[in-house]
């Protein structure tokens, strides 16, 4: 099918058209077998469910260096001298991708999209020059931004942190960047705002004033949401959770903690969170944990999609594929209210040895497949399986009698104790945790 790939003038995806829906059986790599933007699944489209999102760091400016040796792929865009050239050449490259793969949304650091000039001026002026562009792009191209942020991280000035750098002055650049990302997050219409902690965390409690570096985070929140909201912006705030890396301890580091640090700075009313599934299993959770932990808290926002190497310790940041994973969190998601004004953003890069362009269309196309076999299956369980009768009937000495008084409060501690010795000893009951188990098995198809 001919594309309208007229956005720039250079075709960069040469080869791959549109990503079309072919069903199961197809064998071609680039298109879905699962993924059915059209297909209505309790009550919304694929495409509502998901409202799916590239990560423009990942995708169009990974080359996937590590620390044993340069990147490995060669871009076309990148092969452009001149920065400010090439972040228009990388721009057309990625609104192509969207284009082609038929994503809704996608999200942007300022520094993925524009480079650094050589003070704080020149780098605002670099960044409004690309937004600009990305505006008319979205609106030839109908794609939306889901979230801008701030990098924070990878100059060196923020060595020591950047919001909660003990030296001032490095907040105050902090600051200009996240006004700037705010105000291009506005001007293209952004749903959110992220911030991840990069480097705010520490490696030694020795030299750092720990609760004095949470309230500048906490103070440096509010005056971002106040700025944002007189400048206009609607959306939500989101705070991303990540235990470690690049720090040994980040504050923000899994959805509880981040829930008590938004209420006892008083954000709860604008910020919420972005959860990414390696970042849960980093600190040791599901990625169902932490999103029930959210939902449960009030403070759903959006999610980050990638999964980890179980045998790694480390962000590994891999397409999701596990279709387990998958079925677990659309049950979550099912049984809450979806995704929201959120969104699933593929926080997620192709592995070192992935080379071919193409790659990075497979390797999308396989996420949505994975998380579209896992609506598919939440929605067979949650519909036709007894387990949500089950789970119902675990609680149901609460429905009724001195359980349900008890939850409406009406016992004082020593009432309760007393009926401990009216009732005696309650036979066993089993939680049947292998027939659960067994029961999403079977609905993974
Ligand atoms: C890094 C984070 C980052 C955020 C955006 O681990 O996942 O990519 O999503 O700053
Ligand atoms: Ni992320
Ligand atoms: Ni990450």
């Amino acid at each position: 099918m001919p594309l309208d790939v007229t956005i720039g003038n250079k075709e960069y995806f040469q080869g791959i058209d549109k990503i079309e829906f072919e069903g199961p059986d197809s064998r071609n790599p680039l298109a879905f077998k699962y993924y059915d933007e059209n297909k209505i699944v309790a009550g919304k489209t694929m495409k509502e469910h998901f409202r799916f999102s590239v990560a423009y760091w990942h995708s169009f400016c990974g080359t996937g260096g590590d620390p044993f040796g340069p990147g490995t792929m060669v871009f076309p865009w990148d092969e452009i001298q001149d920065p400010m050239a090439a972040a228009k050449a990388r721009l057309d490259a990625a609104f192509e991708f969207f284009t082609k793969l038929g994503v809704p949304f996608y999200c942007f650091h300022d520094r993925d999209i524009s480079p650094e000039g050589d003070n704080v001026k020149e780098t605002e002026d670099n960044l409004k020059e690309i937004i600009d562009i990305a505006y008319e792009k979205q609106g030839k191209s109908g794609v939306k931004l889901l979230w801008g942020t701030a990098n924070l991280f990878s100059n060196p000035r923020y060595m020591n942190g950047a919001i909660t750098n003990p030296d001032f002055q490095v907040l105050t650049h902090a600051a200009a960047q996240v006004k700037a990302a705010l105000d291009a997050t506005i001007k293209l219409g952004g749903d959110n705002y992220v911030f991840w902690g990069g480097r705010e965390g520490y490696y030694s409690l020795l030299n750092t004033d720990m609760k004095r570096e949470l309230d500048h985070l906490g103070l440096f929140l509010q005056k971002a949401r106040d700025y944002g909201r007189e400048s206009g912006f609607e959306g939500t705030f989101l705070i991303e959770p990540k235990p470690m890396e690049p720090s040994k301890h980040q504050y923000d580091f899994d959805v509880s903690a981040v829930v008590a640090f938004i209420h006892k700075y008083g954000l709860e009313k604008d910020y919420k969170l972005n959860i990414e599934n390696n970042h849960a299993t980093l600190a040791g959770h599901t990625y169902a944990h932490e999103v029930q932990t959210a939902i449960d808290y009030g403070l759903f926002g959006s999610l980050d999609i990638n999964q980890g190497d179980p045998m790694n310790g480390w962000d590994t940041d891999e397409f999701l594929l596990n279709l387990y994973d998958a079925t677990e969190l659309m049950l979550v998601l099912l049984n809450g209210d979806g995704v929201g004004n959120g969104g699933m953003n593929f926080d997620a890069k192709t592995r070192r040895n992935s080379t071919d362009l193409e790659d990075i269309f497979i390797g999308h196309i396989g996420s949505m497949d994975a998380l579209a076999r896992g609506l598919l299956a939440a929605d067979g369980i949650l519909n036709k399986s007894n387990l949500p009768d089950m789970k119902k009937e675990r609680y149901s000495s609460f429905d009724q009698g001195d359980g349900s008084s008890f939850e409406n409060g009406n016992f004082r501690l020593d009432e309760l104790a007393n009926l401990a010795e009216v009732y005696g000893e309650p036979k066993q009951t089993s939680g049947k945790q292998e027939l659960y188990e067994a029961i999403i098995n079977q609905y993974i198809r």
